[in-house]
């Protein structure tokens, strides 16, 4: 239950107050005349194996990380809303903050905090006043504002939401490099130990404790270890495969710190050299990643049928073959990449072109099961306007560079 108090206050000292102002601020220019409704998680949305975790929309526009806070934003209004004191919950988990506090709107950065169990009333307060209600229909929450609005036409604020989560600022980019800075050294702990006999989970522990040693909360998503064949399957995580001599080794894993999530992927060989036949794939799948991180300037697009995938794809086919002498690009089998930001599939319009400070993940990979190999590879890039600059180069990529590192342990 440390956690998250330590998380308050690494998220506290490092995105400060003015900046959470300015997303609320631009929220409500987006809705002049509106009112807006958050809600953020509660203790119930927790369990002992999957501990309380902000809602990420609710964590952007207020930095609050304590259960069963809700947020209305209206033309010069403010309001955080808490729960009332709960002694015997705090037995449990320690002091939380509460309306009446003493110096509670400086704590929080908002005009006014109030008792949790008054937002309904505001809501009811400010429909009476005439204002259209905006609120996020993706939330879990959606229902209880429903209830609240007694009938009242709600209005979606996804779209709205995601463009501004979309662009990051200065310090969410520096954020950002931090845990992709962790990430790296996470599997580079995992490189030195690789070998043949050691099981996937093992290695799995190895990049935890690195994580760990950072101070960074969490895993960013269930880490991903797939050695030979387990390589096939996108989403394996699993992680109880032996490694075998001659195995390529899929490494899907990415640290979550201050909040801010990371996400990357490397492909390398479990005895220290590639076979001719990895290395010919290998080299096609980063020939396509280099050809979409050139790309990855405003205008481009991601998503299955996006430019940068299409990009990806058609280099794979101009390169190489698979046993029957088709052309490789059907065995990329997902879409080029995705946003990262407080999520690691971080909120985004599917159909919304790049632009300039947007930082996206670019992971074409090959699955072949007439083979038996699985090769992606995932970087983290920040779209500027002469291309995707690759946020995690400080870990090897290239297969000589890859082998070098591995027998120079
Ligand atoms: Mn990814």
């Amino acid at each position: 239950m440390f956690l998250v108090q330590v998380a308050i206050a690494l998220s506290a000292i490092l995105i400060s107050q003015e900046e959470f102002k300015q997303r609320r601020a631009r929220l409500q220019a987006a809705f002049p005349e509106a009112a807006i409704v958050l809600i953020g998680s509660t203790d119930q949305d927790a369990e002992p194996r999957r501990p309380f975790l902000q809602d990420a929309n609710f964590l952007y526009f207020t930095g609050w990380l304590e259960p069963g806070a809700v947020m209305i934003l209206a033309p010069g209004e403010d309001v955080l809303f808490l729960p009332a004191r709960n002694e015997r919950k705090e037995r449990y988990e320690g002091r939380r903050a509460a309306a009446g506090d003493v110096g509670i709107e400086g704590h929080t950065g908002f005009s006014k905090v109030a008792p949790a169990g008054s937002w309904e009333a505001e809501l009811q307060r400010q429909i009476t006043a005439g204002r259209k209600i905006y609120t996020s229909f993706s939330s879990r929450k959606l229902p209880l504002v429903q209830t609240a609005a007694a009938g009242a036409e709600l209005h979606d604020l996804t779209r709205e939401i995601a463009r501004l989560r979309m662009i990051k600022s200065a310090r969410e980019i520096e954020l950002l490099q931090r845990a992709i800075d962790v990430s790296i050294e996470m599997h580079l702990a995992a490189w030195r130990r690789v070998r043949p006999g050691l099981y996937e989970y093992q290695l799995e522990g190895t990049m935890f404790a690195a994580m760990k040693e950072q101070g960074c909360e969490r895993m960013a998503y269930q880490p991903i270890l797939a050695s030979g064949p387990n390589a096939l399957i996108l989403h394996y995580s699993a992680n109880r495969r032996r490694l075998e001599p001659g195995d390529l080794l899929l490494v899907d894993v990415g640290a979550e710190c201050a909040n801010y999530a990371s996400d990357l992927t490397r492909t390398i060989p479990v005895s220290g050299r590639f076979t001719d036949r990895q290395r010919e794939l290998y080299e096609i799948v980063l020939g396509a990643q280099n050809a979409a991180i050139e790309a990855a300037k405003p205008g481009a697009t991601l998503g299955p049928q996006g430019s940068l995938t299409n990009l990806a794809r058609e280099y794979m086919n101009a390169h190489g073959k698979d046993r029957q002498g088709e052309p490789l690009g059907k065995y990329f089998t997902h879409g080029i990449g995705h946003h990262v930001g407080l999520e690691v599939h971080d909120l985004w319009n599917s159909d919304a072109p790049l632009e300039a400070g947007m930082v996206v993940t670019i992971e074409p990979g090959l699955y072949i099961p007439d083979e038996g190999i699985g090769i992606r590879i995932e970087d983290m890039v920040l779209v500027t306007p002469q291309g995707g600059r690759i946020l995690s180069r400080k870990l090897p990529r290239g297969t000589k560079e890859i082998e070098r590192w591995l027998n120079a342990r």
